[in-house]
């Protein structure tokens, strides 16, 4: 049987018009890939409340793997993250006006859950595709985090048969015309989306290969 991932994007925030995350997973809503099937649902950019909306998409998906995507402005890379912990420290308000400062997400959680996707192997075959891409270390402490570790400890909770993860991306070109900053185009997003998509779905083991960094 063909498997189902489910890609999430955000809304705009921090003053942007658009994120890319949801422009880039919305148009693969609905694709079949090699025999896996893409959904893909928006999410509010709020602490907490992102995790309820993600909460109901897997409820209505089932999917087998679920991939949360987020803009990470300044990234010139498709970035697979590798870890997401357990702490809340906004630097700018989310869009329900909420800043919280070294908040844990979870009282009753782990520091730390580890992404289960094949993060090594996703940026193997993003370069492979001409798509630039690295591993990062840090999800940051904002929503994306938030929603990456709620994402993994609602998996370890409930013991879902689920494997989770999380992907930062660049900038739109169209958000850089008055910054200096890195973007990738629309089009290459998409790809590295698929990409990864498809990767997820067919490989649950990682490559070894070296893929880690100094800062
Ligand atoms: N990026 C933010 C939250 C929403 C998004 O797309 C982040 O990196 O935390």
């Amino acid at each position: 049987m063909g498997k189902k991932v489910l890609l999430t994007g955000f809304d705009p925030f921090g003053g942007e018009t658009v994120n890319p995350s949801w422009e880039a997973v919305k148009r693969l809503n609905g694709e079949v890939v090699e025999d896996v099937s893409i959904a893909a649902e928006q999410i509010p950019t709020v602490f907490h409340h992102s995790a309820a909306v993600l909460e109901k998409a897997i409820e209505k998906h089932k999917p087998d793997v679920v991939i949360c995507v987020g803009q990470a402005g300044g990234r010139a890379h498709m970035t697979p993250e590798r870890i997401a912990i357990n702490i809340d420290d906004a630097r700018i308000p989310d869009n329900e006006d909420r800043e919280p400062i070294d908040e844990p997400i979870a009282e009753d959680g782990p520091a730390a859950y580890w992404s289960a996707l094949p993060i090594k192997l996703i940026v193997k075959e993003l370069r492979k595709n001409g798509i630039p891409a690295s591993v990062s270390n840090s999800a940051g402490t904002f929503v994306c985090n938030h929603l990456f570790y709620q994402l993994m400890h609602r998996i370890d909770r409930t013991s879902a048969n689920i494997r989770g993860g999380f992907i930062h991306i660049p900038f739109l070109p169209e958000q850089t015309v008055d910054k200096h900053e890195p973007s990738l185009s629309l089009e290459t997003i998409v790809e590295g989306l698929r990409i990864a998509a498809v990767t997820s779905a067919l490989h649950e083991k990682d490559i070894r290969e070296t893929g880690g960094s100094l800062s």
